[in-house]
Formats: C-alpha cells, sequence, structure tokens
C-alpha cells in the first residue's frame, strides 16, 4: 500500500508520508515555461499530455509521495456551464449564473465537459513513477464553490450581504453542486484516484451558518467518497473548531491550517492529520524551517501524520528550500 493510503487506513506512525498542496504550480520553472507557451488555463487544465506532464513535474523532481492532479476546484462550475476565466494578476473570473442552461446538463454532458481531466489522472496514474505513489483527485467543499460561483471571483475581501440575497438560488445551486460533485469524485476513482481531498478554502468566511453550509453539505460528500472505498482528506480552511468539524463531517484525515495549535489539537483529534506548517517558513532559512518542521514532526510522532502545508506552497517559494523540506522530514527519527 501507498504511504499516504497506509498512513489514513492503518494510522500507520512509522513513516510520515510527503506532498504539498499547490505542489504542482507556480513556484516550479518547468511549470512556468510550459504556463507561458499556454495563456488560456483552463485549456491547459483540458489538455490531458500537458496536465499530466504537469502533475508529475513535482514528483520527478522532489519524489512526493502522493500526485495531485493538475485540474483546479472551478473545473466544476465550468462543467456545468458557467464561464470561467483566469486573469493574470487577478484570479478566477466566473460569468453570471444562467440557471435554466445549467438545468439541461446531464450526467453525460458533465463527465464529456471534463473527459481530460478524467484522461489526464488516467494517464498519470499509469506512469511507472506512480508505482507506491498515490494519485490525488480533489474538489472544492460545497461551499467554497458555492462562493465561487455566486460572488464570481475571489472572496479575498469578504463577502457582502447581497451575497445571501436569493434563498432559492442558494438552494437550488447548493443541490446542483451536490449532485456534480458526487459525479466529478466517482469520475476521478474510476480513472484511478487513491485518495479524495475537498478543500473548503473559504470555510473561515463563515461563524454562525457552518451547519448549513458546511457540515451538513460536507458531510454527504464524505459519506459519498466513503462508500467508494476511497480515503478522503478534509480542508476546512480556517474554520474556528476542527474537533467538532471531525466529530460532525467524519473525513478519513484532516489537513490543518497554520492558525491551529498542533498541541491543542493532537489531544482533541483521533483520525490522521495532515499539514499545518505555515507556507511563509519556505521562505525564510534553512535553519528556521528545520525548527518549525521538526515541531509539528515531534507534536506529532506518535500520531498518524501526513507531512503537507497549512495552505498552498506560494509561488515564490525557492526550490533549494523544498529540497531542503523534504530532507528534513525524510531523515526525521
Ligand atoms: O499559472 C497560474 O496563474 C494558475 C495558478 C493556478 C494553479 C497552478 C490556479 C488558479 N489553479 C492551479 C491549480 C490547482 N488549484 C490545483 C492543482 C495543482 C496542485 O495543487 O498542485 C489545486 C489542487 C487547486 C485548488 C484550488 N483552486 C483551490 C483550493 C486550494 C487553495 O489554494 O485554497 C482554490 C481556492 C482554487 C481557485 C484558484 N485557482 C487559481 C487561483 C489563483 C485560485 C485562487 C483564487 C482566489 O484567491 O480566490
Amino acid at each position: 500500500m501507498s504511504p499516504i493510503t497506509n498512513c489514513i487506513k492503518n494510522k500507520d506512525t512509522k513513516i510520515n508520508p510527503i506532498w504539498l498542496m499547490r505542489q504542482a504550480g507556480r513556484y516550479l520553472p518547468e511549470f512556468r515555461e510550459i504556463r507561458k507557451e499556454n495563456q488560456n488555463f483552463i485549456k491547459l487544465c483540458l489538455n490531458s499530455d500537458l496536465a499530466s506532464e504537469i502533475t508529475l513535474q513535482p514528483i520527478k523532481r522532489f519524489g512526493f509521495d502522493g500526485a495531485v492532479i493538475f485540474s483546479d476546484i472551478l473545473m466544476l462550475p465550468y462543467g456545468i456551464g458557467q464561464r470561467v476565466e483566469f486573469e493574470k494578476n487577478y484570479g478566477p473570473k466566473l460569468g453570471d449564473i444562467e440557471i435554466e442552461k445549467i438545468n439541461k446538463i446531464d450526467e453525460i454532458n458533465f463527465t464529456e465537459n471534463l473527459s481530460k481531466v478524467y484522461e489526464a489522472i488516467s494517464k498519470t496514474s499509469k506512469n511507472p513513477i506512480m508505482t507506491n505513489r498515490d494519485m490525488i483527485g480533489f474538489v472544492g467543499a460545497p461551499w467554497t464553490i458555492l462562493v465561487y460561483m455566486i460572488n464570481k471571483s475571489s472572496p479575498k475581501k469578504g463577502l457582502s450581504s447581497e451575497f445571501y440575497k436569493d434563498d432559492l438560488l442558494i438552494n437550488k445551486l447548493l443541490t446542483i453542486i451536490d449532485k456534480f460533485l458526487k459525479l466529478h469524485i466517482k469520475n476521478q476513482v474510476d480513472a484511478g484516484a487513491k485518495v479524495i481531498q475537498i478543500f473548503d478554502s473559504w470555510a473561515g468566511l463563515l461563524e454562525n451558518e457552518i451547519p448549513e453550509y458546511i457540515y451538513e453539505p460536507t458531510l454527504k460528500i464524505v459519506e459519498y467518497v466513503k462508500q467508494l472505498g476511497v480515503p478522503v482528506i478534509c480542508f476546512p480552511r480556517g474554520i474556528k473548531d476542527y474537533k467538532n468539524f471531525c466529530e460532525i463531517v467524519k473525513p478519513d484525515a484532516v489537513n490543518i491550517d497554520y492558525d491551529v495549535d498542533p498541541k491543542k489539537i493532537i489531544k482533541e483529534i483521533k483520525i490522521p492529520i495532515q499539514g499545518g506548517l505555515d507556507p511563509t517558513i519556505l521562505l525564510t532559512d534553512q535553519i528556521n524551517l528545520k525548527n518549525k518542521v521538526e515541531k509539528y514532526l515531534s507534536i506529532f510522532k506518535d500520531h498518524p501524520y501526513i507531512f503537507n502545508l497549512g495552505h498552498g506552497i506560494l509561488p515564490e517559494t525557492k526550490i533549494e528550500m523544498v529540497e531542503n523540506l523534504i530532507n528534513i522530514v525524510r531523515n526525521f527519527k
């Protein structure tokens, strides 16, 4: 069994597998090279040869234990017919919601629209370098997808009260999102994904509505992934109460963000834990990195722990620092 699934399923504490969120991306010169020639991000995600090549770039360079498919959480709105574009120095830009158009999309249309993503997963999993490594598929959590669909751009500056004005639309969209997230997960698993991670990048925007928008819809997705027999990792970034989240949603593993105190969480959460390190630590120096990484490794010494970050790796991260990180994790005793 590959190290990541072994850690999650067998609760093995002897080795700490390692992969990084956003490991296939902009901090890699070989990615920037391909990106320069491919200005349209969605098209790049739908080019199965290039998407597979990008997915494998960090595996070839660093030997991570898992490969996360080069795609995006916003391929879901794209797959159901909402316009999605990525603008340089701005981020994602989505089109208006045309509910009649979305209503016409069925399972077959959706799977066809994203067939190249599944083809990329299948090609990648068949590469010999993937022996004893996990192919990680992913989706955005229902809440985070809803946020992008309605807000139509990054909610970095928060959500206005406008966001909640159309209850009926929100409920309709949550039903649609639930249906297609499940299909998207099933298609990824059929294509070869061995682990599914659910990114709730904007969970931290909520306080009172957490049961309604996070616990309930995420629980449905988690239960579905479990039925498929694949381990599921949740990342409810920025949520205040990870303990409550885990008790209600019951993922197989949880990724913590960098605001979570590892010493406190280890007493509260029994399931395997992933991540935590602040990605800005990778922008400092070797000694600081070693201190901070070893802090996580010692605290989680007797707990099943997958090394990862508390959010995606930053584009300005130096290659040498990632090499250092891998060495520190692999040589820790
Ligand atoms: O070159 C570029 O400009 C594109 C940058 C980029 C990349 C490399 C985007 C645009 N998406 C991706 C790939 C991606 N996105 C992956 C696969 C690669 C990997 O992980 O190694 C994954 C897992 C994601 C997931 C994703 N996309 C999330 C969840 C994780 C997180 O960082 O919180 C989110 C929120 C997105 C939306 C998105 N896509 C891209 C950007 C710049 C953003 C964030 C915009 C915002 O701040 O709202």
